[in-house]
């Protein structure tokens, strides 16, 4: 399988982190979405990553290549099919829409200075606050969200809080210290450390 990235996009992060827990392989190849080249077009008319191309052709969208891979080894399962399945994917969701609000700010900060539009940047910094308060509220005490294992639950969350990390210029540390201290702790596991953000 080959797997197209780029080494900042917390989708593509998502994905790598669960292939190296579920112990399956993909050639890694990094490429910029912004410059829609040949090679990323070829596979995905969308022009992002995470693209995972397969035996079944190209999958993309982080959330449908986790459904693939899931799939494609039930072996090592990051979201269970029954039990806690329903809250896992609710807190995948809560961390992708924060990721989500995260990027939107950062590309309109990266837009000329007279035609950034500061309530759809407000709007999306409230967002964020509100579900980091919402998790924060939520943190167990335990290494994991959910179980007593890893799922996309910790894998999603721990990738929007890098992220925020590297684009969020307000912070989120300081008034959230149990998600700091699971965050901490959770971007010790080597998937983590093999996948930190890279500018
Ligand atoms: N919903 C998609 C979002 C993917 C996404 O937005 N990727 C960004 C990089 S973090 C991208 O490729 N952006 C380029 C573009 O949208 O043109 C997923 O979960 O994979």
């Amino acid at each position: 399988m080959k797997l197209f990235i780029s080494l900042t996009s917390p989708f593509s992060r998502k994905v790598r982190i669960a292939m190296r827990e579920k112990q399956l392989e993909a050639e890694e190849i990094v490429v910029n979405p912004w410059e829609s080249s040949a090679e990323l077009l070829a596979v995905n008319p969308l022009s992002q990553v995470p693209v995972l191309v397969t035996t079944d052709g190209p999958i993309f969208d982080s959330c449908a290549i986790i459904e693939y891979l899931e799939d494609f080894d039930g072996e090592i399962n990051l979201v269970p099919l029954c039990g806690s399945r329903w809250p896992v994917l609710r807190w995948m969701r809560l961390a992708d829409g924060i990721t989500e609000a995260c990027l939107t700010c950062y590309l309109e900060n990266k837009r000329p200075a007279e035609q950034r539009n500061d309530e759809v940047k407000q709007r999306q910094i409230a967002k964020i606050e509100r579900a980091l308060q919402w998790t924060e509220e939520r943190m167990p005490d335990a290494e994991f969200l959910l179980n007593e294992r890893l799922t996309m639950a910790d894998i999603s969350l721990g990738c929007a809080l890098s992220y925020l990390n590297l684009r969020y210029k307000k912070g989120w540390r300081k008034e959230r210290p149990r998600l700091a201290r699971w965050h901490r702790k959770i971007s010790q596991r080597p998937s983590f450390k093999a996948t930190e953000p890279v500018e």
